[in-house]
């Protein structure tokens, strides 16, 4: 059996280095290109995994520059443009994001925003010479970060982070400019301290129910989180902004619930008392944090601990190898190769 979905998941911390050499060629002309965007609200465009990304990209962005940013399906450009660009070119920029380039959905949408907004779009892919590149006014390209697999890893964080370097850049943080960059080092502990604990919190396929959940940036990560465990392993999946998971949702804890919490730095004492809360409904709860205290101890039944000493905002991408591991393991635990996922191709070409 392959193995191209584990292989990729841990080859994140050489990928994204090169992504941080790629951003440190072409400084001068992403600085100009995020100058350019003026104060215009940014829309960022995808589709599956690339929809998620943009959400969390949409999140950094606007977290980092306070200017305004959103997230929308590619689907939603095609049936809905005016409404997502009620301002028309004076209003918007937008970026349309695909591993492969040739999404169908994320290519109208892109001809969408050129004929009928009137602007051509920035555009990031792993695949150069795709159609989506010849359609951007901008194009980044990641070549190391495509994938064999039909699932996405590295390429949605190696986009994911040239995305929140565009966000540093535009706003000027020299500090969070920094923390990026030492960001391939940071992975390669988290995939080293963390590998074998995620294998054995999923364990001999003990659940049947996995709920992701994040707020802000990290509403993004549960939900990529959500779609890897759903695609990899055929498992029922979930993801909430966190505190909304009490609003009606949480009626379908059991014993047989896995709630894996992304914990922000700013509401952890909020999460903290949602995870206390889930447990004492029967679900088992893997909180994952940049660091723990005793009440998440007391409230978790794993922690991943992740030590980055950084901010929401930059530590976000960090929590994903965690999430793509425990898509993998649940697989091989049911018995699926991560390789090759039922039912789906790596393109979806309509
Ligand atoms: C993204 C996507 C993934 C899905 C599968 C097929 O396409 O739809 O969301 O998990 O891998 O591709 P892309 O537009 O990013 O290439």
């Amino acid at each position: 059996m392959s193995n191209h979905t584990l292989d990729e998941i841990r080859s994140q911390p050489q990928v994204w280095r090169s992504v941080g050499r790629q951003i440190a060629e072409n400084k001068a002309d992403l600085t100009t290109l995020v100058q350019g965007y003026g104060e215009k609200e940014l829309v960022f465009v995808g589709s599956g995994t690339s929809y998620y990304l943009a959400l969390s990209a949409a999140g950094t962005y606007a977290g980092l520059t306070g200017l305004p940013a959103r997230a929308v399906p590619s689907c939603d450009v095609l049936a809905y443009a005016e409404a997502i660009f009620p301002k028309g070119s004076d209003g918007h920029e937008a970026v349309v994001i695909s591993r492969s380039g040739t999404t169908t959905e994320a290519l109208l949408a892109c001809e969408a925003i050129r004929d009928k907004v009137g602007f051509q779009p920035t555009t990031i892919s792993c695949r150069p010479d795709s159609g989506l590149t010849r359609l951007g006014r901008y194009s980044m390209v990641i070549p190391e970060a495509d994938e064999q697999s039909v699932v996405m890893t590295r390429s949605f964080t190696s986009m994911l982070l040239m995305l929140q370097h565009l966000a540093a850049l535009k706003a000027g943080h020299r500090a969070v400019l920094d923390e990026l960059a030492g960001l391939p080092e940071k992975v390669a502990g988290v995939l080293e301290n963390h590998q074998n604990l995620v294998e054995q919190i999923i364990g001999p396929a003990q659940f049947d129910h996995f709920v992701y959940l994040g707020l802000g940036p990290y509403y993004g990560l549960a939900c990529e989180g959500m779609l890897k465990i759903k695609e990899m392993s055929i498992s029922h999946s979930e993801a909430y902004h966190t505190l909304e998971y009490r609003h009606g949702p949480m009626s379908l804890v059991t014993e047989k619930t896995l709630l894996v919490l992304l914990m922000s730095e700013r509401m952890r004492r909020e999460e903290t008392r949602l995870a206390k809360d889930m447990q004492a409904l029967g679900a088992r709860i893997l909180v994952i944090c940049d660091r723990a205290d005793a009440g998440i101890n007391e409230a978790a039944d794993h922690v991943v601990e992740l030590g980055a000493g950084l901010s929401d905002y930059t530590r976000s991408v960090l929590y994903m190898p965690i999430l793509q591991l425990l898509g993998y393991y649940q697989a091989l635990a049911k018995g699926f190769d991560p390789d090759h996922p039922k039912n789906l191709t790596q393109v979806v070409t309509l």
